[in-house]
């Protein structure tokens, strides 16, 4: 099994330095290379992670984007310039710890298509959201697409888990890149078969800001919408 690692990244200089070569050490032993696709951060994260990755050069890629942003369609572009039969995807501000790396990993080689890092099953919590408004914005949020997409989705907790392994192969061709949640899209568009969520005690934001916007909320709500008019109307 070849692993990678996606990392997209927009101003994340001082957490990126310090995730590398976490991923690396806990995947110590795999095949594996990381995928980093910036779009061209002014605080200079692109520089930051090409001098760490110096002693490790042939094992991570780094992608700089110009003029455009979006986190889905950077995350895609780095699936497309992998080279891993599984791929995992994970943010890089420290909300998502290397260390669980392997857990889902062993997910997928039990026979997993898809290995969700959830904090919404027992034992898993969203600690880590900055304030009550956001937890509430993100049960509610992972709410209506449970109840609109139930039939397929079924008992999935944690849609808008942004921490996941997924099979390359289970990846269709029907993920819009606008959306703001991958797995979501994912789950819905490509249907894949072995699903499974592992409890994931969220953690905080190391440095830096979140990315969090209205706008991002009103993106949420078109894709919930994109979707429902793409799995029922179409
Ligand atoms: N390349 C790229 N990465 C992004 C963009 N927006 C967010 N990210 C990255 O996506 C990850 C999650 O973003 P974050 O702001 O922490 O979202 P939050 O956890 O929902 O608050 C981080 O690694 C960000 O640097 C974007 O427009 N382009
Ligand atoms: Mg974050």
């Amino acid at each position: 099994m070849r692993v990678s690692v996606v990392l997209a990244t927009y101003n994340e200089a001082e957490n990126i330095r310090r995730i590398i070569p976490k991923i690396a050490e806990n995947l110590d032993g795999y095949d594996r290379e990381i995928v980093i696709v910036d779009d061209d951060s002014p605080d200079g994260t692109a520089e930051v992670a090409r001098r760490v990755s110096i002693p490790r050069r042939d094992r991570v890629k780094i992608v700089i984007r110009k003029g455009k942003r979006g986190l889905t369609s950077a995350q895609l572009e780095g699936i497309r310039e992998s080279s891993g039969d599984v791929i995992v995807i994970m943010d890089a501000d420290g909300q998502h710890d290397p260390e669980f790396v392997p857990i889902l990993l062993d997910k997928i080689s039990e026979g997993y298509d898809v290995v969700i890092a959830s904090r919404y099953v027992p034992r898993g919590s969203p600690g880590g959201l900055s304030g009550i408004y956001r937890y509430f914005y993100s049960v509610g949020a992972c709410l209506i697409p449970r109840v609109l997409f139930y039939p397929i989705v079924g008992n999935i907790r944690d849609l808008m888990s942004g921490f996941f392994a997924v099979r390359r192969d289970v990846i269709c061709d029907k993920i819009e890149p606008w959306v703001p949640k991958l797995l979501l899209e994912i789950l819905v568009m490509c249907r894949p078969k072995r699903v499974i969520e592992v409890p994931y005690k969220f953690k905080k934001r190391r440095y830096g800001e979140s990315k969090l916007t209205s706008a991002l909320i009103v993106a949420y709500i078109k894709q919930i919408l994109s979707l429902v008019k793409r799995t029922f109307f179409l």
